[in-house]
């Protein structure tokens, strides 16, 4: 396989605090997603498969569940010679003062060295936290075909998404006239992506700029777009055609969840030319007993069911006891669904119990229900 001369970098340190206590203890990168993988899975995987052979994963925010999935990368099978997964959490470098990763940008600044060793002419930068399939490499290859010195990869969100996202304005080169991070009154509906292709030696030079600058946020939305841009600098969009969604709050992770079981749905996880690697847990296979029921699921190993399950994500050992209904909910790992429970619109986290007789929401409900500890009956 032909390496192509850009490095990735994986923004992975952001609290994820709209996920509440799914993130409480871990990172949200880490968080788990349609029924055997974690969110990290989609950018590394779609790394390994656009031939980006070093990826550096950037964590501060509780990492160590995080850095012991990411290893050296066998998961995604980056772990060969000339390639692999390096974990950067902040740390103390000769000559500088020790600081956290205090923005986005910051981050990769604090690992200039780290990326300098591989003398890389393109840096790629990504967010861990977006489920989507894609092909950086054609993204490159628009980034060199168009002279670019930064290309920011865009799709179109719905307007009342917008202030959302980092908005922009193009000519009609795919040249980008005006960009605003999370403006109020956006004035467009082009939203950036969070995903950049950088040639290093200008990124490098803007980034310590950037830290000399006083009442920087050190935030590529924030500060280094909207600097490159009144630099004259030339910054070209990649218009991204197919399935992306920031996962970023309960709802957001449970639609992308529920999306998957429309055998229809837009990301494929079946296409044999794009596989998203994962980690396997040796379990028996899953069980439905004699009273079991399924519709419409996800099921992944070990799993036993003796109750019901409709429109629903099963994480590796989940079990439904006899009598309990589950409907349209994300069972990760581990839960417990006693006897007669009922489970409705439901994200539940790893190994939680729901008592015998428990009530968790209900069918009508338009709230999702994020469920983190132990539901007894009559709660
Ligand atoms: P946001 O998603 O709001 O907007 P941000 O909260 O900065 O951006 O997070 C981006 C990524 O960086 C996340 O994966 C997060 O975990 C990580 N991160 C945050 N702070 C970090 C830090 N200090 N150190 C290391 N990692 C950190 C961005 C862009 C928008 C764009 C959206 C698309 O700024 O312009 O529209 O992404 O989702
Ligand atoms: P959310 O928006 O749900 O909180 P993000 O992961 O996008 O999730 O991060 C949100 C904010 O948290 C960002 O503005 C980021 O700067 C900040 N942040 C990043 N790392 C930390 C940390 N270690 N502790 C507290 N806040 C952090």
């Amino acid at each position: 396989m032909e390496q192509n001369n850009m490095l990735a970098m994986i923004l992975a340190g952001g609290r994820g605090t709209r996920l509440f206590d799914l993130t409480k203890k871990t990172a949200k990168p880490a968080v788990y997603f349609g029924g055997k993988y974690r969110i990290i899975d989609f950018p590394i995987s779609n790394c390994a498969n656009s031939n980006i052979n070093v990826v550096g994963v950037l964590t501060q925010y509780e990492p160590v569940e995080l850095n012991a999935y990411a290893g050296a990368g066998q998961r995604w099978g980056l772990d060969t010679r000339g390639s692999g997964v390096y974990v950067l959490p902040p740390s103390e470098k000769d000559g500088t003062k020790f600081d956290v990763y205090r923005g986005t940008a910051d981050a990769i600044t604090q690992n200039i060295e780290f990326i300098d060793k591989f003398n890389p002419e393109y840096v790629l930068i990504l967010s861990g936290d977006h489920i989507y399939k894609m092909d950086y490499d054609k993204m490159l290859s628009a980034h060199k075909a168009n002279a670019a010195d930064a290309t920011i990869a865009v799709l179109q969100v719905p307007w009342k998404e917008a202030s959302r996202f980092g908005i922009m304005e193009i000519d009609d080169q795919s040249n980008i006239i005006a960009f605003k991070e999370k403006p109020k009154e956006p004035k467009s509906n082009l939203a950036s992506m969070g995903i950049y292709i950088f040639n290093w030696k200008l990124l490098r030079k803007e980034l310590l700029d950037d830290m000399k600058r006083e009442g920087s946020s050190h935030d590529f939305g924030n500060d280094i777009i909207p600097s490159l841009l009144n630099q004259g600098k030339h910054l070209s969009v990649y218009q991204f055609e197919g399935y992306w969604k920031d996962v970023g709050t309960i709802d957001s992770l449970w639609e992308a969840n529920m999306d998957l079981l429309n055998k229809n749905n837009e990301l494929d996880l079946d296409d044999p030319n794009w596989k998203i690697y994962t980690s396997d847990i040796p379990s028996l296979p899953h069980y439905v007993g004699p009273n079991g029921k399924v519709e419409h699921c996800y099921i992944n190993q070990g799993a036993v069911i003796y109750g019901t399950a409709k429109d629903s994500v099963l994480f590796n050992n989940v079990v439904i006891e006899e009598g309990a209904d589950v409907q349209q909910s994300v069972l990760m790992p581990g839960v417990h669904v006693g006897a007669g429970a009922k489970v409705y619109r439901a994200i539940v986290a790893e190994n939680v119990k729901i008592d015998p007789e428990a009530v968790v929401s209900d069918p009508d409900s338009k709230e999702i229900a994020l469920v983190a500890k132990r539901v007894k009956k009559g709660e």
